[in-house]
């Protein structure tokens, strides 16, 4: 069964993916202007920063004045959970995403209809620059619901007019089935679901060119490389990187093209900057530091100056593709603690928060792997006092208690180790809580 050539040299919307870079500075200087306007009037939150750092709209007259903006951070967004930074009237809001957020907190992203379309023309703009069009059948395996992969990709691909088949992740047996039997030519998900639906290809004994697809689309996690490589072979495709965060609308703020060597941040909706995390400084283009979002065109939960703690890098290079936007590598790592296990974001502190609940002392280790492309969570607790018993069986009844619990809390399950109290070795310095053996595979997130 042969497979059809991807189409490439195609755009969604080429006058903006192609636009000369002063013109896409002074677009970004004319939105920026609006939208520090729009969110001092309506964000009381974002109005007092400004207020404590002496900054008003009226001193900002274009992206040259960006600086002088306060950052927002995660922590901000916590602070104003659940909508205090909503910056329009509920009743024109028409979907909330979700990402799991530390104890509990999660945070909440708003969206109207404005908001929606204009995210899925970015995912659009990832499909085409894949090599898709309305003769493609696009197979969505990341999770539809509060987290932002399923619903939007599944938006661009109903803009680019591909058949849509919203799988929703998960079911590896009826994934294979009917990516075969309705010949699906374009798969989106995470790179470790991706690799581990090859591997069940190939122990089902399919070739790569037995199934249809051409191109995936895959991103919401670190990958490498290597990895790149082992799904293309093992798919018979070409894998694109996709980045995006809730926060700044969610998968699409940048997409890969036909170079697959970074990525395009989408300009004309976000302006993308460069810092120093230590020191908030800006930084020149082609410095690494931690990587910032100015939302241009969002109207319900417009954050500007998102600190996004991805470290990075932006180049401003030629590209073949004729995309004139900005390209970031592959993020190489986080300025704070979260790790992105099997897809989800997860801070240490979520499980401290749990164990502390459970009646726990906060005496614990956290091991990540990834066997087989799947990657592993061992939580190793110190059992209270008393707690050990000889019943093998009342220590495996406890684990899973407690495992069930870190479920609840991450949406993915661990497996829980009771170990001897004041056996998890004490730190003089500050405690090392992660122990991600991930990082051997060049996994930094
Ligand atoms: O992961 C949105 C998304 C869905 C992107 C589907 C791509 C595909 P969050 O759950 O809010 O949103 O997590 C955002 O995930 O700050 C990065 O640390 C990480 N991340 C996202 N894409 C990539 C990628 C979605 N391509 C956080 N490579 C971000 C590495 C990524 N890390």
């Amino acid at each position: 069964m042969g497979k059809d050539m991807i189409p490439m040299g195609s755009f969604f919307q080429k006058e903006a993916e192609t636009m000369p870079v002063e013109q896409i500075k002074e677009l970004q200087s004319k939105k920026l202007v609006k939208q520090v306007k729009h969110v001092y009037d309506n964000v009381e939150y974002y109005r007092n920063l400004m207020n404590e750092k002496g900054v008003t709209p009226d001193d900002i007259k274009g992206i040259e004045d960006l600086y002088k903006l306060p950052f927002l951070s995660k922590a901000d967004l916590r602070e104003c959970y659940p909508d205090g930074l909503l910056a329009v009237d509920r009743k024109n809001c028409v979907r909330i995403h979700s990402t799991s957020g530390t104890t509990g907190k999660r945070v909440v992203a708003f969206y109207t209809q404005n908001d929606i379309d204009m995210w899925n023309d970015c995912t659009a703009r990832a499909i085409v620059a894949a090599g898709g069009s309305d003769e493609d059948t696009l197979q969505i395996c990341y999770g539809y619901g509060l987290f932002t992969g399923g619903a939007g990709i599944d938006g661009g691909s109903h803009k680019v007019g591909c058949l849509t088949l919203p799988m929703s992740s998960g079911n590896t047996d009826r994934q294979i089935q009917f990516m075969m039997d309705l010949k699906s030519t374009i798969i989106c998900c995470t790179p470790s679901y991706a690799a581990y639906i090859g591997e069940t290809l190939a122990e089902k004994g399919y070739k790569p060119e037995d199934n249809h697809l051409k191109a995936g689309i895959f991103g919401a996690e670190a990958w490498t490389e290597e990895m790149r490589r082992d799904i293309e072979k093992s798919l018979g495709i070409k894998a694109y990187d996709i980045y995006g965060l809730t926060e700044i609308s969610g998968p699409g703020v940048a997409f890969e093209c036909c170079e697959q060597n970074g990525m395009h941040i989408n300009e004309d909706h976000f302006i993308a900057e460069i810092i120093d995390p230590d020191t908030g400084e800006v930084l020149p283009e082609g410095s690494k530091g931690e990587l910032v979002f100015t939302a241009l065109d969002k109207e319900a939960f417009p954050l500007l100056r998102y600190r996004t703690r991805d470290i990075c890098v932006l180049t401003r290079e030629k590209c073949s593709c004729g995309r004139t936007f900005v390209k970031m590598c592959k993020p190489m790592g986080r300025s704070d603690d979260m790790m992105i296990i099997r897809g989800v974001n997860v801070f240490p502190s979520q499980i401290e928060a749990v164990l502390l609940n459970e009646g726990y002392a906060p005496n614990y280790q956290i091991m990540v792997d990834r066997v087989k492309n799947n990657d592993t969570l061992d939580v190793y607790v110190e059992a209270k006092e008393g707690d050990f018993s000889d019943k093998v069986k009342d220590m495996a009844r406890k684990e899973k208690k407690l495992a069930g619990a870190i479920k609840a809390m991450l949406g993915i399950s661990p497996v829980v180790h009771l170990v001897a109290p004041k056996s998890i070795q004490r730190s003089e310095g500050k405690a090392v809580r992660v122990i991600d053996k991930r990082k051997r595979l060049g996994i930094t997130i």
